[in-house]
């Protein structure tokens, strides 16, 4: 909720900026990472990112492989809606399996 208020802000501010000088405005774009933990499976995590994320096999593969070494990993970058929209299905995703596995969202 924080972060769709500085989005706005951000946007409002572009607009006033936009008014004087017909710039074009860029919308606010937002990283979506996927954190690491200990009990969520591998293969739930490389289906997760297959399904929300659309990402091949082999990339699913690789970035799981990246959170699990590093502890967390770019899955995308989306404006601000569709990223928290991913962000929910992951988490509602875990729940239903009963695994821990959380998002997180960043500025890009
Ligand atoms: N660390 C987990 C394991 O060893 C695998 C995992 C990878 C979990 C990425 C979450 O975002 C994640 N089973």
């Amino acid at each position: 909720m924080l972060k769709e208020l500085r989005c706005f802000m951000h946007q409002i501010k572009e607009t006033v900026f936009q008014e004087n000088s017909q710039e074009l405005q860029e919308p606010c774009r937002y990283k979506v990472l996927l954190l690491n933990d200990d009990y969520t499976t591998m293969d739930f995590v490389v289906m997760v990112l297959m399904v929300v994320f659309r990402r091949s096999l082999e990339e699913s593969q690789k970035i799981m492989f990246n959170v699990h070494k590093n502890g967390k990993g770019l899955c995308g970058i989306y404006a601000f809606e569709v990223a928290e929209t991913k962000a929910v299905q992951v988490g509602a995703m875990a729940e239903q399996h009963k695994f821990p596995l959380k998002c997180s969202l960043e500025e890009e």
